[in-house]
């Protein structure tokens, strides 16, 4: 799972990657912004796993990890002026979910401090950056099917193309962001190439001053009307993520913070991706794994490795809490709580899987 950070400049991009992932990238309060994007791997740390390695005893104990991309600030206007053609909006394209950044706090370098119209803003380029993507594409089709040639997908391909460019031009012309629209499954599969940044999941990172931090629930209110949001003091996150665990949680402590601001991103990631977690159990190793929420066990065999996809016969299954609850998967199944389940099994979050398979 990959996230990526947007926002304007300066709105603390880099301080807040920097107190996620415990990097130190560069933070300043001058220079352009072109820096290049920052990237780090964070675990996510599971309670669960740790539960399990206690009565699995494995040789390790394997967590599943978000990706973090600190890209650029977007500048008013890129989109009308094509930067997001460069290679950092590229990069934008291949992200899971955005967390838009937006400042709310000031400096001695500067005082602006506009959440909420730096949301409009960041909205607006988006679309912006989206329309120009699908007009360009539909001029292309629309001179394909004139031609009469139809492509890889013959007439009907292009026709059906055609169609959903016009649904997605007509929805961002009236500023409509992708995600809000409805597609059927073909659809999804032609807006899927396109990597449509209004069709990503998005959630909303406040970024306030320390101390204005836990009291800004009137914008927080307007922007959870459409997104999954938090409040992060940016830069106190950064210096507390720069102390050794122990200072760091006496810290928290003397502040009233209760999870980390990595802790808290995770969760709101899982929420706004739709995210559950599933693990597998073993002398080797103990695992967390990650499916999309409505997933088949079919789809977890695939997670875990296509050839028990490819191979899958059927998944024996049990559910943390029961085992938590039992104390041993021996108890499970004599509590009846063990079973051999298809490849269309809806998988739960917390069920433990063991796929059987042949090749
Ligand atoms: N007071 C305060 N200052 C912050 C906070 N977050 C960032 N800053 C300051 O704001 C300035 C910009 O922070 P960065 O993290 O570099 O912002 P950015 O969004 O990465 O900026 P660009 O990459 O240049 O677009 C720096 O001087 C930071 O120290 C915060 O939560 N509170
Ligand atoms: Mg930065």
């Amino acid at each position: 799972m990959r996230i990526g950070f947007i926002g304007l400049p300066k709105s603390g991009k880099t301080t807040l990657f920097n107190a996620l992932t415990g990097s130190s990238a560069t933070v300043s309060a001058f220079a352009t912004g072109r820096l290049g994007p920052n990237l780090a791997s964070v675990k996510v740390s599971d309670e669960r796993v740790e539960k399990l390695a206690v009565i699995y005893k494995p040789q390790r104990q394997v967590y599943p990890a978000i990706d973090i991309v600190d890209l650029a600030g977007i500048n008013e206007g890129d989109g009308r002026a094509d930067a997001f053609s460069g290679d950092l909006m590229k990069l934008a394209r291949t992200v899971d979910a955005l967390a838009i950044v937006l400042r709310n706090f000031q400096t001695e370098a500067s005082s602006w401090q506009v959440p909420l119209e730096d949301l409009k803003k960041i909205e607006q380029e988006l679309l912006l950056a989206d329309l120009i993507i699908a007009e360009k594409r539909l001029e292309k089709v629309e001179a394909g099917l004139k031609k009469g040639s139809g492509g890889s997908g013959g007439a009907s391909g292009l026709k059906a193309e055609q169609q959903v460019l016009k649904i997605v031009v007509e929805a961002l012309n009236e500023g409509r962001p992708l995600r809000e629209l409805e597609f059927d499954e073909n659809q999804k599969l032609i807006t899927r190439c396109f990597q449509f940044l209004t069709q990503k999941p998005a959630m909303v990172i406040l970024n306030s001053g320390e101390a204005s931090t836990g009291k800004n629930q009137d914008v927080l209110q307007v922007v959870s009307q459409r997104y999954r949001s938090v409040e992060f003091a940016g830069q106190l996150e950064m210096e507390l993520s720069q102390l050794d665990i122990e200072s760091a949680r006496a810290f928290m402590e003397d502040l009233g913070i209760k999870e980390s601001a990595r802790d808290r991103l995770i969760a709101l990631a899982y929420e706004a991706l739709g995210y559950i977690s599933f693990f597998t159990v073993g002398p080797d190793e103990v695992r967390a794994w990650n499916i999309k929420r409505g997933a088949t066990a079919l789809e977890a065999a695939a997670a875990i490795h296509t050839d028990l996809a490819r191979g899958f016969i059927a998944a024996e299954c049990f559910n943390y809490d029961d085992l938590i609850v039992a104390g041993s998967d021996k108890e499970v199944r004599s509590h009846g709580q063990f079973k051999l389940v298809g490849k269309d099994y809806m998988v739960r979050d917390g069920d433990i899987l063991s796929i059987r398979f042949h090749i």
